[in-house]
């Protein structure tokens, strides 16, 4: 990790470093929380290193973000909200006022202030996170809805299932680490689910379904829990804010959030669709979406959880076979056992699809 001891000499606050918090990494960049004195007082800040492979374009990622979060801000003033700092990240500029830093080494580090006493949770604890998640992606969706500026599509094609697909079959066909011969099961159902790969395109195509400003990776973990309230106040990780269609918002919280098996685990057993965890996370999406919703989008809010379980495990399974290059791997064959899980999820959900439209059903909003 960087020197935190010199981040107040690049970074715009005046703290001195007090120490290193642990903080929850993703695949892609590195996180560490930091605590420093200002005045007496301790005061956290989230330093991030920005994957620079994954991303190409690190300027057009924090020009979203700051984008992002500067009119999310003027929205909540609109509505009345005092603590607009606890419900929008605030990036933290340089001291020559750039949103990010590029090291010595060619990485790059920007700084957001950290949000106290406000919880992202890797597995639901109670209903009503899953609730509180998906009412706060739904309102950082409508808060967006009339963004006046174009955003960058920073990773092009980020939900593009046809192309994920069509990367799968280059993968497959290349086979460079000779790993497909293992991997027989996860292939064979990827290529008998090809057919549905461009549901969701196609309507975008034709334009029954609009393009909207997405977060993109809507997992429990993007969104804080307040610890007093409960309520869903923040929601995080805004490198892939892009246009796209909310379906792959919904999808992939429903696929990352009704099943707490995790992600990468080799022994199957248990992984499936949580029904009820679906209608908490259903309910709370539409309390907050059901005005803006066009009636085809509504109805492919189950599928949409199926089609985004089967493109992760594409791109898990690509990434496998050309030898994990792009998520992170901690064990051999994880990115494996992750497509595995995937793979697993979208079965059950395809399974219970008329179950998942019946609920659907049953909601009025
Ligand atoms: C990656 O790094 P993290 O966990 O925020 C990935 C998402 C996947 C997710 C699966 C930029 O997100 O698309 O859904 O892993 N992000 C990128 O856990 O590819
Ligand atoms: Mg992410």
């Amino acid at each position: 990790m960087s020197d935190f001891e010199h981040f107040s000499e690049i970074f715009d606050f005046a703290g001195t470093y007090l120490r290193q918090e642990q903080c929850s990494n993703g695949h892609i960049n590195d996180t560490s929380r930091v605590v420093y004195i200002e005045n007496g007082r301790e005061v956290s800040y989230v330093h991030q290193r920005i994957n620079h492979h994954v991303f190409l374009d690190i300027p057009g990622v924090m020009e979203n973000i700051a984008h992002v979060t500067r009119y999310q801000r003027l929205k909540l003033e609109q509505c009345g909200h005092e603590d607009t700092d606890r419900r929008a990240l605030r990036i933290i500029p340089t001291r020559t006022g750039e949103d990010y830093f590029q090291d010595g080494m060619g990485n790059f580090w920007r700084t957001f202030q950290y949000i106290e006493s406000a919880t992202a949770y890797e597995i639901a604890e109670k209903p009503a996170h899953l609730f509180e998640a998906a009412r706060a992606f739904g309102v950082f969706q409508n808060q967006l809805s009339d963004l006046p500026y174009p955003l960058h599509e920073t990773i092009p094609d980020f939900h593009n299932t046809p192309k994920r697909l069509a990367a799968f079959h280059d993968a497959l066909e290349a086979d460079p680490m000779n790993r497909a011969r293992l991997a027989g099961d996860a292939i064979d159902y990827i290529l008998e689910s090809a057919g549905i790969a461009g549901r969701i395109t196609d309507l975008i195509g034709n334009q029954t379904i609009p393009v909207r400003v997405t977060h993109n990776d809507t997992k429990l973990n993007n969104v804080l829990i307040d610890d007093r309230t409960g309520e869903g106040i923040c929601v995080v990780d805004l490198d892939t804010v892009m246009p796209g269609t909310i379906l792959y918002d919904f999808g992939d919280l429903v696929r990352a959030a009704t099943c707490s098996v995790p992600e990468d685990a080799s022994d199957l057993s248990g992984v499936g669709i949580d029904l009820q965890a679906y209608e908490e996370i259903l309910r709370g999406y539409l309390s907050e979406a059901s005005g803006f919703l066009n009636d085809t989008e509504r109805d492919l809010l189950p599928f949409s959880a199926q089609l985004i379980s089967l493109e992760l495990g594409m791109r898990f399974l690509t990434d496998h076979l050309l030898g994990d290059t792009y998520f992170r791997i901690r064990r051999d064959d994880q990115n494996l056992h992750r497509a595995r899980r995937q793979l697993a999820m979208a079965r059950s959900i395809e399974e219970n699809l008329d179950k998942m439209h019946a609920v659907l059903d049953s909601i009025t909003t």
